[in-house]
């Protein structure tokens, strides 16, 4: 699958396994339900401490679902499991491998996202290469506690300006944080800028724990696709 150009990023999915968010439930199946229910674009396999043949098995398994949905899979942090799977690419953050090795190990073709709360970091990665930008934390979540900077859609905002200023309008971008069906269209209204807006929105809790995964990530591709449409 060719990288970010040919990549839709409206509806990004995020995966929890934390039992909070889980809630019993089977990764692999929530994770179909959302695909099955059309609105999921993009899957990142999201699991920071698991052993690492656990992370590589459930990778694998979560790849040949994306597959068939024809949705791009990436791992976050873990490049060593996505170099392993194959899968389309991995998410990187501020703390992690720095882009240009990723880069060296995944090979021209695959997607690295970087994570960006600053316009300096925002620009940074963009000039190392990175092939989108997830830009947050738009609102504190319950779901990653140790989320240095609160930035709102207004911070979000400024991102976007600055990166239309310094040439990169074509880098795609998702914000991330608190997003879910009742706040996605203003978050998106709020967060465009006169030149650039986002792609789309990341999201963990509002597909993970919802009790129908693929109506949630329907109304959410719908959001994303009227906020796309200019007045
Ligand atoms: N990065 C910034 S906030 C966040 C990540 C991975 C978690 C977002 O979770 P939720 O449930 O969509 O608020
Ligand atoms: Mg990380």
């Amino acid at each position: 699958m060719p990288p970010s150009t040919t990549t839709d990023y409206s509806v990004y999915l995020v995966t929890d396994s934390t039992p909070a968010i889980l809630r019993d439930k089977d990764l692999p199946a929530v994770v179909e339900a959302s695909l099955r229910g059309g609105g999921v674009t993009v899957v990142q396999y999201r699991d920071k401490n698991g052993p690492r043949d656990e992370v590589v098995a459930m990778a694998r398994r979560l790849h040949a679902l994306t597959r068939r949905y024809g949705v791009p899979l990436l791992i976050n942090d873990r490049v060593d499991v996505a170099v392993e799977i194959g899968c389309e690419g991995v998410h990187i953050g501020q703390d992690d491998m720095a882009l240009q090795q990723a880069r060296k190990l995944l090979g021209p073709d695959k997607i690295i996202g970087v994570t960006a709360s600053s316009k300096d970091e925002a620009l940074k990665a963009c000039a190392a290469g990175a092939s989108y930008l997830g830009i947050g934390t738009v609102y504190a979540t319950s779901t990653k506690k140790d989320t240095k900077s609160i930035i709102g859609p207004s911070g979000v905002r400024e991102i976007l300006s600055a990166l239309y200023s310094a040439g990169y309008s074509s880098t795609p971008t998702v914000c991330i944080g608190g997003v879910n069906a009742s706040n996605a269209s203003a978050v998106l209204s709020q967060s465009a800028s006169p030149h650039k807006s986002l792609d789309g929105i990341a999201v963990v809790s509002a597909i993970i724990a919802a009790e129908d995964p693929g109506a949630v990530s329907r109304d959410l591709l719908g959001m994303v696709i009227r906020a796309k449409i200019p007045d």
